[in-house]
């Protein structure tokens, strides 16, 4: 039996490389290439079988877990806040700052930090 892995879309699966590879003795899938979720996370691959003869074809759908492999990005690189002296009504919020995570794998990717003025 001979196995073989390939993407049913033409030009290799819409010009994307498949980053698996499929030992044609075994059918043992394995990754080739590196793998990056924020690229790609999902592909639809077919399979078939052939024992010299006969073919048969399964689908193949490998589905890539987010791994925290991102650093978090702040929107701007430099916060700059004029506050008045003498202020009264404290604690008073006078700036947030926000990054962002590409990784979607911890449901706190998405950092906001408000300074509050406690004291003058
Ligand atoms: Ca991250
Ligand atoms: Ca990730």
């Amino acid at each position: 039996m001979r196995y073989h892995l390939y993407s049913p879309l033409p030009n290799g699966d819409g010009g994307l490389k498949v980053p698996f590879g499929v030992k044609t003795d075994s059918g043992v899938i394995f990754v080739r290439d590196a793998l990056d979720y924020e690229e790609r996370n999902v592909f639809f691959l077919e399979m078939v079988a052939s024992d010299g003869k006969y073919n048969a074809t399964a689908s193949v759908r490998i589905f890539i877990e987010d791994v925290n492999d991102n650093a978090p990005v702040f929107e701007q690189p430099l916060y700059e806040v004029t506050v008045d002296e003498e202020e009264r009504d404290l604690p008073k919020e006078f700036l947030r700052v926000i990054a962002s995570d590409r990784d979607k794998v911890n449901i706190e990717s998405c950092y906001s930090i408000t300074i509050i003025l406690l004291s003058l």
